[in-house]
Formats: structure tokens, C-alpha cells, sequence
């Protein structure tokens, strides 16, 4: 068996940016990544219209200045062949793919004899001291529980799995089951292209417009200049790791720290810049929009009502229209053209809570009152969100307890860093972990800068274990439960709490006091002798 330091499990940025700071630690590391090139989530995320909703000069590394200065984002939020363009710009760059393995798929992490070994499907086994998993937060595509599901004759297209070639669908009559993020970017522009569209919504979901558009050069000349003040306020200034980009950074207040007590005509007056403006950010108009139910349900309302003035047919406005859950609760969408898209003739909006889907058939869906026939079926219904990848592998600790049987009512890390029982192996944003709440490139160095910093801690006090202590563990699991309760998130039904998959224990995942405090929290941990965690 092929011996490393330390084996890295996936190659989307975590795995990647962990490979380049192992090296510089003069650590040999290899990474086994199920696809056939670099990118994770970017990967394999190909579907139409698929773009980020943080910023393009915010979601991107920032361990190279070199890299950041040269690399040109060329629109406000960027495609995902762009994103995978820099992904594998920077694997390049950094010369990364001589130490990836590509179709590899693990399945097996085991320790043994107090080593990590490491198996692949294709049978491959490397064997280390220290293990990564950095497998995503969002990478195992979740089928829908639906009748006849393998009977449609047609062409099935997923979105987390979409073909490389792409599809056309001029001239074809498509189905798409999902209205999250994936579905809402995809919808307008599968419209665009097929004579008909029936979108099949069990649960509309808030969406705000990105007001996406080029960008201009000699603004990002600007913001470059000040690209170093941008980090840090990324890193600490914020809670989510990203915000309305500005040339100037500045800290970000709310205009009012709370909705409760206005008129809705009051709050309105105050979003509509926000709106206007584009992106996720429209959330932080008010301190408490996900944290007290007044102020949430007049913000709710304002997008209610820009639906309701966007969508020409009042019945598909108000099908369009989300009540069932506070809004930011589940993941807010951010789109471009979504609403407008039902002014289309050719698109025509299914609400299946009301007329639930019953079968699918070879040739379309049967809902309760009637049937539609289409070409193309395009699944767009997420994922087993946090751990579905970790559990997928089969990551058996010390004394042969399983992280399956582990994680039996939910996730139990420290700082989604370690767990108990697993000594030596790390969880790049595992769930405990700011993580999906977050910029994901923010908190995939922070994780990795950390967990690299730990093992140099290791090497110049001659330790070669590591472990969370069980009360540590105990402690953050109740800690993250404390601050999600503080919140409206729990009243989503969200993937957060893996609502979306039948049986999964219902745990709110990630770490919902923003990415400035955990990286307080991370940095005292060190401070304080690596409290909580156990060294030999
Ligand atoms: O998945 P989702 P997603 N019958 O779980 C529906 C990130 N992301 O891939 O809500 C009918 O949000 C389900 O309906 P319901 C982002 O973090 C980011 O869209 O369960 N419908 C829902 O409408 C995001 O939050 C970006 O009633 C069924 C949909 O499928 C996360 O990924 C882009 C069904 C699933 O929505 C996941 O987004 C894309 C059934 N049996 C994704 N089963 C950007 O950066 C499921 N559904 C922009």
C-alpha cells in the first residue's frame, strides 16, 4: 500500500488549497477525487444557467496575491464554467494535478493499526497518518421519493449531474421537478430554449434578482487596489463572508435593527434599494430579519409583493408566493429573470402541493387531477446536504465504531473540525462549521489554514496524535443547537436540518454565528493550548 503524511479526500477548492499548504509544509499529500478533473461542486454542477450567488471577487481565493491580481472575473456573479475555468486555472498554476488522482471514488476510510487507509472503488489503497476529508457540503444529488420515477421513456437530466456536452432543448417540451436554487437558475433559461416548460413546484422558495452584469474593468483595477482590506473584511468584518461589494471596504450596519413597529410601507422604502441593488445581501437591511418574526414575515412580505407586481397572472403569482417558512430560513435564491420567466407563454407553472404529483409515466407525470406529456425530465431536487458525502465513505474510527453509527441522531464534531473517536482526520467545513451559511472559499481557508497550522503544532512538539476531548465535542454540538434555536433557521424545513432527505436525523448542520465569530472562536482554541482537543 502507497504511504503518505496525509491523504486528502476530493479536489474541489478545500482539497485543493489543502494540497498546496501541505506542500509548503514539505508534507507529501495525495488527493483521490472521484472526478476527472479539479472543481468539486463546479464541477459537476453544469447545469443551464448555473452561476455562484456570492460575488465573483469575493468568492475566490485569497492565499495568492499573484493570483488574485492576475485572474479577471468577467461578470459581477460567475458562471460555472467560468468558476471551473479558475479552478482548474489554479490547480495549474500551483502545479496540483501531480498529486491528485482522478476517478478515484472513496469508499472506504478506515483506521487501522492507527493509520488512515484509504480505498477506492477502482481498488486503489494509500494508506496515511493524517486524513482530510474534503468532499463538500453539498455533493451527493438527492432523488426525489416519486412513483415510477425510472419509467419515464425520455432523457432524465439531473442537475448536479448534467452532461458535460451540455443538452439543447430547442423544439422539446421539458419537465423540471425542483424549485431551489438549482431550478431557479436553471428554469429561465431552459425557457429560453424549449418550446414548452412545466415547472413542477411542491414549495416556492424567496428569491431576490442578482442584477448580474459585466464588469467594468476599471472598477475591479479599484478594488483590487484594495484587495487586502477586502479579505480581512470578509474574513472578520462579516457574519456570511461576503456582502455588497463596494471599492471602499467598510463595515456593513443594518439600516435598522429591526422591522418590528414599522409599516410595511416603511420597510418597504427601506428594501427597495437593497432589491434594486441585487444579491443575498438584501437579507442584512435588518439586524434581526432572522431573528425576530416581525421583522421577518414585513420582509417576507416585501418580496411577496415585488412577485405579485412581476408575475403578470395573479393565480401563478400567488402559487409563486412562499408562506410555509420564514424567509432566509431555507438557502434565499438569488436569479435572474426567475419571476418573469412565468410571463412566458410557453411556460406554465404545475403547483403540486395543491395537485400532488402521483406517478411518473413513461411519457410525463400524472398528478391528481391530470397528466402532462413532455420529451425531457430535468430533476433539480438537491442533495443529502453536510453528510451525505462523509457518510457515503464507509469512515470507520478507533476501536471499529463507524461515523455512520456515530452520527446515528445527527452530527457530532468539535468546531466541524474533528470528531471523538476519529483521532487524525479532519473535516474541511464539516457540519458544527459555519461552512453553507458562509462564503465557502472564506471558510475553506480558514478551515484548512488551521488544520494545517495544527499539524505544524504537532511536528515541533514531536506529537503524532490529535483528538477532540468528548466534553469539547459534547459542549459545540449544544453550542451550535443554542445559537440555531436563537434563530428562525429551525422553522425552515430546510436542507440545513436535512429536512429534504426521509429518515435523516433533524439536526440543524451548520454554525449560525457567522464566519468572524467562529474564526474568534478557532483562534482562542489555539490560544488556550488547543483547548479541547488532546495531543500525544
Ligand atoms: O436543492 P434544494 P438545490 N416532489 O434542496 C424539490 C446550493 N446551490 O439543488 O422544497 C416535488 O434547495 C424541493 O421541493 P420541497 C444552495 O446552497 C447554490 O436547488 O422539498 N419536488 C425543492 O424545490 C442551495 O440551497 C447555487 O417541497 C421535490 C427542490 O426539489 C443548495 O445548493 C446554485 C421533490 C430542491 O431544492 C441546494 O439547492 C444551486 C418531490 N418528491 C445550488 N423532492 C448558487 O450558488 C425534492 N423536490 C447559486
Amino acid at each position: 500500500m502507497e504511504k503518505f503524511d496525509v491523504v486528502i479526500v476530493g479536489a474541489g477548492f478545500g482539497g485543493m488549497y489543502m494540497l498546496y499548504r501541505l506542500r509548503k509544509l514539505g508534507l507529501s499529500a495525495v488527493v483521490l477525487e472521484m472526478g476527472d478533473n479539479v472543481g468539486g461542486t463546479w464541477y459537476w454542477n453544469r447545469y443551464p444557467g448555473a452561476r455562484c450567488d456570492a460575488e465573483s471577487l469575493a468568492y475566490s481565493f485569497s492565499f495568492s496575491e499573484d493570483l488574485e491580481q492576475e485572474w479577471e472575473w468577467s461578470e459581477r456573479y460567475a458562471t460555472q464554467p467560468e468558476i471551473l475555468r479558475y479552478a482548474q486555472h489554479v490547480a495549474e498554476r500551483f502545479a496540483l494535478k501531480e498529486d491528485i488522482r482522478f476517478n478515484e471514488k472513496v469508499n472506504h476510510v478506515h483506521l487501522v493499526d492507527g493509520l488512515w487507509q484509504v480505498t477506492t472503488e477502482a481498488g486503489t489503497s494509500v494508506e496515511a497518518p493524517f486524513c482530510i476529508l474534503a468532499t463538500g457540503c453539498l455533493s451527493v444529488p438527492q432523488l426525489p421519493a416519486i412513483d415510477g420515477i425510472d419509467d419515464f421513456s425520455g432523457p432524465v437530466y439531473r442537475a448536479s449531474l448534467w452532461p458535460h456536452e451540455g443538452v439543447d432543448f430547442s423544439g422539446r417540451t421539458v419537465g423540471i421537478i425542483g424549485t431551489g436554487s438549482s431550478g431557479i437558475q436553471a428554469i429561465p433559461v431552459i425557457a429560453e430554449q424549449a418550446d414548452h416548460l412545466y415547472v413542477f413546484q411542491r414549495t416556492p422558495n424567496y428569491s431576490v434578482p442578482a442584477v448580474n452584469g459585466p464588469l467594468d474593468d476599471e472598477w475591479v483595477r479599484q478594488f483590487k487596489t484594495n484587495y487586502r482590506k477586502h479579505r480581512r473584511f470578509h474574513k472578520e468584518g462579516l457574519s456570511s463572508g461576503f456582502g455588497d461589494l463596494e471599492i471602499e471596504p467598510k463595515p456593513r450596519t443594518p439600516v435598522a435593527e429591526s422591522a418590528a413597529g414599522m409599516s410595511q410601507a416603511q420597510v418597504d422604502e427601506i428594501l427597495e434599494p437593497y432589491w434594486q441593488r441585487g444579491g443575498a445581501f438584501f437579507l442584512s437591511a435588518f439586524a434581526d430579519s432572522l431573528m425576530n418574526p416581525e421583522t421577518n414575515a414585513k420582509v417576507a412580505e416585501f418580496v411577496r409583493g415585488k412577485i405579485r407586481s412581476i408575475v403578470k397572472d395573479p393565480a401563478t403569482a400567488e402559487a409563486l408566493c412562499p408562506t410555509d417558512h420564514p424567509i432566509g430560513s431555507k438557502r434565499i435564491c438569488v436569479d435572474t429573470d426567475y419571476y418573469a420567466t412565468y410571463n412566458r407563454d410557453n411556460v406554465t407553472l404545475v403547483n403540486v402541493r395543491e395537485d400532488p404529483i402521483e406517478t411518473i409515466t413513461p411519457t410525463g407525470l400524472k398528478t391528481a387531477s391530470g397528466e402532462y406529456v413532455f420529451d425531457d425530465l430535468v430533476l433539480a431536487t438537491g442533495f443529502d446536504a453536510m453528510t451525505g458525502a462523509l457518510l457515503n465513505m464507509d469512515v470507520v474510527g478507533e476501536h471499529g465504531v463507524r461515523l455512520a453509527d456515530k452520527w446515528s441522531a445527527g452530527p457530532r464534531t468539535y468546531l466541524g473540525i474533528g470528531m471523538v473517536g476519529f483521532p487524525n482526520l479532519f473535516t474541511v467545513t464539516g457540519p458544527g462549521s459555519p461552512s453553507v451559511l458562509s462564503n465557502m472559499l472564506v471558510s475553506i481557508e480558514q478551515h484548512v489554514d488551521w488544520m494545517v497550522d495544527c499539524l505544524e503544532h504537532m511536528r515541533e512538539h514531536g506529537y503524532t496524535r490529535v483528538e477532540p476531548d468528548q466534553v469539547a465535542e459534547d459542549q459545540w454540538v449544544n453550542h451550535v443547537n443554542e445559537i440555531a434555536n436563537a434563530t428562525l433557521f429551525p422553522e425552515g424545513g430546510s436542507w440545513y436540518l436535512g429536512a429534504n432527505v426521509a429518515g435523516k436525523p433533524r439536526v440543524f448542520m451548520p454554525y449560525a454565528a457567522g464566519v468572524g465569530a467562529y474564526r474568534e472562536i478557532c483562534e482562542d482554541v489555539v490560544a488556550d493550548d488547543y483547548r479541547g482537543f488532546s495531543f500525544s
